[in-house]
């Protein structure tokens, strides 16, 4: 068995936390209703995710993996022949990994997530495909500085942030997460990050409103999250899904609309919706290669080169600290 390390005080652990409560009771408290994302991936929201990633509307995770592998090659030599210790923020499932240990000198594995139990499934398959590296779990929320088990010390820095999750926060919250994994990952370090690109808005609502209704799920559960956890009362038949994109601010927005005038409890506070009233329960932002690089900038990378597929759908962006 793999030791599983958990962050105990700066981490939140998946389930019922207090965390989770005031997030949900703070949010439903404001004019424009809003929970933040990252309470999608409860065990069954993990699953739906997955989902989401295989469903033929949702191009991000095939055009990634593409990427990953038309330019493995190069980013290896790029990196060099220095030993690294790869360290993935939000690792999940880790199925794009091998892709990238493949292609580097990798001495250590340090994937940290919320949810201690998909990186136990996770960390078990990546053992047995690589018996020689050295894998150190880490249960902790990649958004605040973490440090890195000892043994990782004389190797150098790779930080992987796959799947454009960086999209999902505000710019001024993903500057901060960037600096913090530079702070993690120290001076020097590299950064392979995947950004979701700005492209015509039918293919982006297609990809968060899926014919299947997997993302409908996925949204609604947050609800069923809410209810199982938080003493909730909210009426699910009376809330529909809804993937809108904001120009403006270059995002996809999803929220859970009331489809009828309701009221429901959550943790014994009692909460009303207008037909049509709105909880904002997601932001995926996309980028073009100059809005992705001044972002990295500000979190102090610096772009070394971006990779794209040819049809400029998405691109993995290799930087430095
Ligand atoms: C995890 N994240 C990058 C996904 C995205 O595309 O923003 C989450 C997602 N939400 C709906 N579909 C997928």
């Amino acid at each position: 068995d793999i030791p599983l390390e958990t962050e105990t005080g700066r981490g939140q652990r998946s389930g019922a936390s207090p965390a989770f409560r005031a997030d949900v009771l703070e949010g439903l408290a404001q004019a424009q209703k809003v929970i933040p994302a990252r309470w999608f991936y409860d065990h069954r929201g993990s699953e739906l995710f997955e989902e989401i990633t295989r469903l033929p509307e949702y191009y991000p995770t095939r055009t990634e993996t593409g990427i990953l592998m038309a330019h493995a090659t190069r980013i290896g030599r790029m990196l060099g022949s220095t030993h690294y210790a790869v360290v993935e923020f939000g690792a999940g499932s880790a199925t794009k990994t091998p892709l990238l240990l493949d292609a580097i000198w990798a001495d250590a594995y340090v994937p940290i997530d919320i949810s201690g139990e998909f990186l136990r499934e996770s960390c078990e398959v990546l053992a047995q495909r690589y018996p020689d590296l050295a894998i150190h779990p880490l249960e902790a929320d990649f958004t605040c500085p973490v440090r890195l088990p000892r043994e990782t010390a004389g190797a150098g820095r790779l930080g992987f942030f796959p799947g454009s999750t960086i999209g999902n926060l505000e710019p001024y919250d993903a500057t901060e997460l960037l600096r913090s994994m530079r702070e993690t990952l120290g001076t020097g370090s590299y950064l392979l990050i995947g950004f979701d690109r700005i492209k015509a808005e039918r293919e982006l609502v297609e990809a968060y409103d899926d014919a299947s209704g997997v993302t409908a799920a996925f949204n609604l559960n947050l609800a069923t999250r809410i209810n199982r956890e938080l003493e909730g009362t909210i009426p699910l038949e009376d809330l529909r899904h809804l993937a809108r994109w904001n120009a403006q601010r270059s995002r996809i927005e999803m929220h859970l609309e009331a489809t009828r005038d309701i009221a429901f409890e959550v943790c014994g506070r009692s909460v009303e919706m207008a037909r049509g009233e709105t909880i904002h329960t997601e932001n995926s932002h996309k980028y073009d290669p100059r809005s992705a690089a001044t972002l990295l900038l500000a979190g102090g990378w610096e772009t070394l080169e971006h990779f794209s597929d040819p049809e400029g759908r998405f691109m993995v962006i290799l930087a430095r600290a």
